[in-house]
């Protein structure tokens, strides 16, 4: 189990896990019966085909079964989507623009920096901006990755539930130095970070 860094970590962790788990169970079901089945009604033991009627029975489980797995799973994506959408009303507000190649974050006082520094356990919004092209913000072990566009006005917010240094960078193919553009998300202490911000 991996560690819960951010709000998100385990929630995204189940439903991925949830649905590698029920693709892996077909596979492995269709594989076994495709290959059985070869074997089974292979031409030289059956050279007639004699068992060709339909089974209105089977076709209902199987069309209804399938419908029930999809359901289910666009709805444990859209109950974490949705808390994803809305940041909370006391969230701390961040500016991140992205332009090529850099990442540039805006703080409420007018700070500027090009690494991301947040206070740990606090509600955190990101407003996502950019100034040419599309990028995107993306923190992968906080399980985080929204577009950030020009004109558009994007976010997303998030938690940070433990003190450390993380990776952020940009998921989105944006010219020559794209995988340049990566830079630190750094999750200090309270007081840290109040030191840090008004510096
Ligand atoms: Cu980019």
């Amino acid at each position: 189990m991996i560690a819960q860094v951010s709000n998100y970590t385990q929630s995204v962790d189940n439903t991925f896990i949830i649905v590698t788990g029920i693709c892996v169970f077909f596979l492995l079901l269709i594989t076994v019966l495709l290959v059985f089945f070869s074997i089974r009604y292979n031409k030289k033991r059956n050279p007639k085909a004699l068992n060709i009627h339909g089974s209105t029975k089977l076709e209902v489980i199987w069309t209804i079964i399938p419908t029930l797995i999809v359901l289910y799973i666009f709805w444990i994506g859209w109950v974490d989507y949705k808390e994803l959408a809305n940041a909370p009303k006391d969230s701390m507000v961040i500016q991140a623009t992205a332009s090529m190649w850099q990442w540039k974050f805006t703080y409420s006082n007018g700070k500027v920096a090009d690494t991301l520094y947040v206070p740990v356990n606090q509600n955190i919004k990101m407003k996502l901006n950019a100034t040419d092209v599309d990028h995107s913000f993306y923190i992968p072990a906080f399980r985080i990755k929204r577009d950030a566009m020009p004109n558009t006005n994007n976010s997303t917010w998030f938690n940070a539930e433990k003190l450390g240094s993380y990776t952020l960078f940009c998921a989105e193919y944006c010219g020559l130095n794209h995988s340049k553009m990566i830079t630190k998300l750094k999750v200090v202490s309270k007081e840290d970070f109040n030191n840090w911000l008004n510096k």
